[in-house]
């Protein structure tokens, strides 16, 4: 989103971020109630159309819309299951939903608000009202994702950092977990990074571990891989649906490309260049086993490649 990494990026959070042509998505079983709606955002919002709640997740998980109007009255799958069904899925808990219902008894609203819904409105809607408040949503979502990105990313290197880490630590856990599948855990340290403070000042000490990080996290990385700050001059990557051979590879060519960046160190016992030493450590998740298993192997492996030598990947 890039009205997302300009606010990153400038260190600012705006007091309104307004999303130019927002993304909404009107669910509702009669097609005449959704053509109301259309009428009313089309011309400056692009609108996805759903006429049942399958639907609504379908689309709703395909283009990740800004915002969700939502009948609450619908055969199948009614509006309330739909807004428990995507509050639960991570990749779409944070999509404000706005339940538009006839049915504006106080138990039906507080019910709707219960399940994470963010507004109620009646119908007929009145056109005036529902753009307001569709306004007023779509800019505290976009502050709240602001809020949300910068927390996680890490203020030296501008990379994600270890709450973040922690986080999808936690999903791809669950995740790999209920597939059945290799989770692949690296971690990386910098080597005699104490002496290279000590020799060269602790400015470019900073100015190493951001080349580091950059060069990380710009390592050519699948879909839900990360690469993030760990604390000090550590590292984390993690690699989903990876077993121990593909994220030894990708492991040896994360040391290289540190190698070959060929920062100058004049102190380091291993190399006159700046290197990384490597542990990896791969686990299929279940019942019983900890993400702390995980992390404490790769933590292992990495103590093993500092004892044999520094510059090296072990797994
Ligand atoms: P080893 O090869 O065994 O990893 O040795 P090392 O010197 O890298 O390890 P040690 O843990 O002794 O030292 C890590 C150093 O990293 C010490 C600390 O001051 C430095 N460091 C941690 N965070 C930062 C930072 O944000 N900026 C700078 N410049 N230095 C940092
Ligand atoms: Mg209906
Ligand atoms: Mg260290
Ligand atoms: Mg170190």
């Amino acid at each position: 989103m890039s009205e997302l990494k300009s606010t990153l990026t400038s260190g600012l959070i705006p007091a309104a971020v307004v999303l130019e042509r927002p993304r909404l998505l009107v669910v509702d079983d009669q097609p005449v109630n959704i053509q109301a709606l259309y009428q009313v955002f089309a011309k400056d919002s692009e609108v996805f159309m759903a006429t049942s709640g399958q639907q609504a997740i379908e689309v709703c998980r395909q283009k990740r819309p800004d915002l969700i109007l939502l009948d609450v009255l619908m055969p199948d799958m009614d509006g309330i299951e739909v807004c428990k069904i995507l509050k639960a899925d991570v990749e779409t808990q944070n999509i404000p939903i706005i339940f538009v219902t006839s049915q504006d008894s106080p138990e039906e609203e507080t019910r709707g608000l219960e399940v994470g819904a963010v507004d109620f409105i009646t119908k007929p809607v009145n056109p005036a009202v529902v753009r307001a408040r569709v306004k007023t949503h779509l800019t505290l979502k976009m502050q709240s994702d602001a809020l949300r990105a910068l927390a996680s990313i890490d203020g030296l290197t501008r990379i994600p950092n270890r709450r973040f880490f922690d986080e999808r630590l936690d999903a791809e856990w669950r995740a790999c977990r209920r597939a059945g599948s290799s989770l692949s855990l690296i971690m990386v340290d910098v080597d005699h990074f104490k002496k290279y403070n000590d020799h060269y000042g602790h400015l470019d000490g900073d100015n190493c571990l951001k080349r580091v990080a950059s060069s990380l996290a710009e390592s050519n990385w699948r879909g839900r891989d990360l690469a993030a700050r760990y604390g000090g001059e550590e590292f984390v990557c993690l690699m989903p649906e990876t077993d121990l051979a593909g994220a030894m590879s990708k492991a040896e060519s994360l040391r290289l490309q540190i190698e070959n960046l060929a920062m100058p160190h004049a102190q380091s016992a291993n190399a006159d260049y700046v290197t990384i030493s490597v542990g990896v450590a791969t686990t299929v998740p279940s019942e019983g086993k900890s993400e702390e298993v995980l992390l404490g192997a790769a933590d292992e492996q990495l103590y093993k490649a500092k004892q044999t030598g520094r510059n090296r990947v072990v797994g």
